[in-house]
Protein backbone atom coordinates (compact mmCIF):
# COMPACT_ATOMS: atom_id res chain seq x y z
CA UNK A 1 0.00 0.00 0.00
CA UNK A 2 1.10 3.08 -0.76
CA UNK A 3 1.62 5.63 1.88
CA UNK A 4 0.86 9.43 1.81
CA UNK A 5 4.22 11.42 2.60
CA UNK A 6 2.37 14.60 4.41
CA UNK A 7 1.18 12.22 7.12
CA UNK A 8 2.73 12.49 10.71
CA UNK A 9 5.72 10.35 11.20
CA UNK A 10 4.21 6.83 12.08
CA UNK A 11 7.37 5.20 15.23
CA UNK A 12 6.25 2.04 14.43
CA UNK A 13 7.04 2.01 10.61
CA UNK A 14 9.33 -1.14 10.04
CA UNK A 15 12.38 1.43 9.37
CA UNK A 16 11.87 2.26 12.92
CA UNK A 17 12.13 -0.41 14.15
CA UNK A 18 15.12 -1.89 12.75
CA UNK A 19 16.81 1.95 13.48
CA UNK A 20 16.13 0.78 17.04
CA UNK A 21 17.08 -2.94 16.55
CA UNK A 22 13.99 -4.59 16.92
CA UNK A 23 13.80 -5.77 13.46
CA UNK A 24 17.23 -7.49 12.37
CA UNK A 25 18.63 -6.17 8.96
CA UNK A 26 21.90 -7.05 6.21
CA UNK A 27 23.31 -3.77 7.52
CA UNK A 28 26.22 -2.91 5.47
CA UNK A 29 26.92 0.94 6.37
CA UNK A 30 26.16 2.76 9.58
CA UNK A 31 27.16 6.08 10.84
CA UNK A 32 25.71 8.80 13.14
CA UNK A 33 23.70 9.72 10.36
CA UNK A 34 22.44 6.79 8.44
CA UNK A 35 21.75 3.24 8.33
CA UNK A 36 22.13 1.06 4.99
CA UNK A 37 21.05 -2.48 4.57
CA UNK A 38 20.36 -4.56 1.95
CA UNK A 39 16.56 -4.80 0.05
CA UNK A 40 15.08 -7.92 1.56
CA UNK A 41 13.55 -7.98 -1.95
CA UNK A 42 15.96 -6.96 -4.28
CA UNK A 43 15.22 -5.59 -7.59
CA UNK A 44 18.91 -5.37 -8.83
CA UNK A 45 21.89 -7.40 -8.06
CA UNK A 46 22.92 -4.43 -5.95
CA UNK A 47 19.98 -3.09 -4.33
CA UNK A 48 20.86 -1.09 -1.13
CA UNK A 49 18.59 1.24 1.14
CA UNK A 50 20.20 4.07 2.64
CA UNK A 51 17.84 5.62 5.70
CA UNK A 52 18.52 8.84 7.61
CA UNK A 53 18.86 8.30 11.36
CA UNK A 54 16.35 10.85 12.11
CA UNK A 55 12.62 10.67 12.03
CA UNK A 56 11.24 12.05 8.11
CA UNK A 57 8.69 10.59 6.41
CA UNK A 58 9.98 11.14 3.51
CA UNK A 59 12.27 13.08 0.81
CA UNK A 60 9.91 16.21 1.14
CA UNK A 61 9.61 15.74 4.99
CA UNK A 62 13.26 15.46 4.98
CA UNK A 63 14.45 18.38 2.77
CA UNK A 64 12.05 20.79 4.53
CA UNK A 65 12.87 20.06 7.88
CA UNK A 66 16.19 18.14 8.71
CA UNK A 67 18.69 20.60 10.24
CA UNK A 68 21.79 21.55 7.47
CA UNK A 69 23.77 18.96 9.50
CA UNK A 70 21.48 16.29 8.83
CA UNK A 71 21.36 16.92 5.56
CA UNK A 72 24.73 16.97 4.70
CA UNK A 73 25.37 14.22 6.83
CA UNK A 74 23.09 11.85 4.93
CA UNK A 75 23.90 13.01 1.47
CA UNK A 76 27.55 12.11 1.86
CA UNK A 77 26.46 8.79 3.75
CA UNK A 78 25.03 8.01 0.68
CA UNK A 79 27.71 8.25 -1.49
CA UNK A 80 30.23 6.53 1.04
CA UNK A 81 27.89 3.44 0.79
CA UNK A 82 28.04 3.55 -2.85
CA UNK A 83 31.76 3.93 -2.81
CA UNK A 84 32.24 1.40 0.05
CA UNK A 85 30.23 -1.36 -2.04
CA UNK A 86 32.75 -0.73 -5.08
CA UNK A 87 30.02 0.86 -7.50
CA UNK A 88 31.36 4.27 -8.93
CA UNK A 89 33.24 2.77 -11.68
CA UNK A 90 29.92 0.73 -13.04
CA UNK A 91 27.57 3.30 -12.00
CA UNK A 92 24.69 3.21 -9.98
CA UNK A 93 21.13 4.72 -9.62
CA UNK A 94 19.57 6.60 -6.82
CA UNK A 95 16.07 6.49 -6.39
CA UNK A 96 13.82 7.55 -3.56
CA UNK A 97 9.57 7.27 -3.49
CA UNK A 98 7.90 10.39 -2.03
CA UNK A 99 3.81 9.71 -1.76
CA UNK A 100 0.91 8.07 -2.96
CA UNK A 101 2.03 8.34 -6.65
CA UNK A 102 5.56 7.42 -6.45
CA UNK A 103 4.37 4.19 -4.37
CA UNK A 104 6.19 4.58 -1.56
CA UNK A 105 5.34 2.05 0.74
CA UNK A 106 7.34 2.73 3.78
CA UNK A 107 6.90 5.91 5.85
CA UNK A 108 10.38 6.57 6.49
CA UNK A 109 12.68 8.15 3.87
CA UNK A 110 14.84 5.71 2.47
CA UNK A 111 16.99 6.02 -1.07
CA UNK A 112 17.25 3.04 -2.97
CA UNK A 113 20.73 2.07 -4.61
CA UNK A 114 20.86 0.17 -7.64
CA UNK A 115 23.63 -1.19 -9.40
CA UNK A 116 25.49 -4.54 -10.47
CA UNK A 117 24.39 -4.52 -14.30
CA UNK A 118 23.28 -2.14 -17.05
CA UNK A 119 19.82 -0.69 -15.77
CA UNK A 120 18.87 0.58 -18.93
CA UNK A 121 17.08 4.20 -19.37
CA UNK A 122 14.57 5.08 -16.96
CA UNK A 123 11.15 4.52 -17.69
CA UNK A 124 9.62 6.84 -16.40
P1 LIG B 1 9.40 1.99 -1.54
O1 LIG B 1 10.27 3.03 -2.21
O2 LIG B 1 8.77 2.52 -0.24
O3 LIG B 1 8.39 1.43 -2.46
O4 LIG B 1 10.40 0.84 -1.15
C1 LIG B 1 10.28 0.04 -0.01
C2 LIG B 1 11.36 -0.99 -0.08
O5 LIG B 1 11.54 -1.52 1.20
C3 LIG B 1 11.06 -2.15 -1.03
O6 LIG B 1 12.08 -2.26 -1.99
C4 LIG B 1 11.01 -3.34 -0.09
O7 LIG B 1 11.51 -4.52 -0.67
C5 LIG B 1 11.87 -2.87 1.07
N1 LIG B 1 11.63 -3.51 2.34
C6 LIG B 1 12.69 -4.07 3.05
O8 LIG B 1 13.83 -4.05 2.60
N2 LIG B 1 12.44 -4.65 4.25
C7 LIG B 1 11.20 -4.71 4.78
O9 LIG B 1 11.01 -5.26 5.87
C8 LIG B 1 10.14 -4.12 4.03
C9 LIG B 1 10.37 -3.53 2.82
I1 LIG B 1 8.17 -4.18 4.73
Amino acid sequence: MPVDATLPYDDQNIFAKILRGEIPSKTVFENEFALAFNDIAPQAPTHILVIPKGAYVSWDDFSARAPDAEILGFVRAVGEVARAAGLVTSGYRLLANTGLDSHQEVPHLHVHIFAGQPLGPMLI
